[in-house]
C-alpha cells in the first residue's frame, strides 16, 4: 500500500513572507501521521523559503511546469529548476491550466513527461465539469481526459481527480462519487501499467476540509486529496493531517 498523500496546492497565494510565517507555524506544531506523506505545491517564487523553512519530511512541488527543457519561453519554469530548487513533485493539467490556459490533453501528458525525465513526480489532474456530470457522463469524460493525459507517461505518477463543479465551490462529492471514478481510473491504471498501478496514488480534490478529509480518504481507491482553500491556513493542514 502507497502511503496517503496530503497534497496542498496554494494556487496563487502567499508571498515568500507569507511562506516563510506558514513554515515556520507547521514546523512549530506538526507531527508526522504514520503512513501520510504531506506535501505543498507552491508558487514556483516561494520554493526556495519552502525549502529552507519546512520541518524535515515534509515535501514540496510546483504548479505548473513547461513541456520544453530550456530556452526563449519567457515566464516559463523548467522541471529542471524546480528539481533544482529541491521540489518532488509537480501538479500538472489542473483544471484552472485546462480552462484559463487552454491546456490540453496532449499538453499535459508532455508537461508529466518533462518532469518525469526530470526526477519530479508529476500530479496528473484530471475532472469533468458540471453539464458533463449531469449528463451523467463523468465517467468516460474522466477515463478519456486520463488517457490522453498518460499518454507516453510513466509509473511513477500521482492521479488527481477534481470534479471542476466542486473545486473552491464549497460543494464536494460524495465519498461515494470520489470512490466511483477512483475505481474506474484504478482500472484504466491497471491497463496502462500493470502492477504497478497498485502504488499509484489516486487522490480526491474539491472542496476538501478537516471535517470531510477521513471520509472521502477512507475509500478504498482514494489515497489522499489535493486541497487548496484549506491548505493556506496551519490548523486546517493540521486538522486534515490528523484526521488522516
Ligand atoms: C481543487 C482544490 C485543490 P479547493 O482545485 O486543487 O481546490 O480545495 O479550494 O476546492
Amino acid at each position: 500500500m502507497p502511503k496517503t498523500l496530503l497534497a496542498l496546492n496554494w494556487k496563487m497565494n502567499k508571498t515568500p513572507t507569507e511562506a516563510r510565517s506558514w513554515a515556520e507555524e507547521l514546523k512549530e506544531k506538526y507531527a508526522p501521521v504514520e503512513g501520510v506523506e504531506l506535501a505543498v505545491m507552491a508558487p514556483a517564487l516561494d520554493l526556495s523559503t519552502l525549502s529552507a523553512n519546512l520541518p524535515a519530511g515534509v515535501a514540496f512541488g510546483g504548479q505548473d511546469v513547461s513541456e520544453h527543457d530550456s530556452g526563449a519561453y519567457t515566464g516559463e519554469i523548467s522541471a529542471a529548476m524546480l528539481k533544482d530548487a529541491g521540489a518532488t513533485y509537480v501538479v500538472v493539467g489542473h483544471s484552472e491550466r485546462r480552462d484559463y490556459h487552454g491546456e490540453t490533453d496532449a499538453q499535459v501528458a508532455a508537461k508529466a513527461q518533462q518532469a518525469q525525465k526530470n526526477g519530479l513526480v508529476p500530479i496528473v489532474c484530471v475532472g469533468e465539469g458540471l453539464d458533463v456530470r449531469e449528463k451523467g457522463e463523468h465517467v468516460p469524460f474522466t477515463l478519456k481526459q486520463l488517457a490522453g493525459s498518460l499518454k507516453g507517461v510513466g509509473a511513477d505518477v500521482v492521479v488527481a481527480y477534481e470534479p471542476v463543479w466542486a473545486i473552491g465551490t464549497g460543494k464536494t462529492a460524495t465519498a461515494d462519487d470520489a470512490e466511483e471514478i477512483a475505481a474506474a481510473i484504478r482500472e484504466a491504471l491497471e491497463k496502462q501499467y500493470g502492477e504497478k498501478a497498485a502504488e499509484i496514488r489516486v487522490l480526491y480534490g474539491g472542496s476538501v476540509k478537516p471535517d470531510n478529509i477521513a471520509e472521502i480518504c477512507g475509500k478504498p481507491n482514494v489515497n489522499g486529496a489535493l486541497v487548496g482553500g484549506a491548505s493556506l491556513k496551519v490548523p486546517d493542514v493540521l486538522g486534515m493531517n490528523d484526521a488522516l
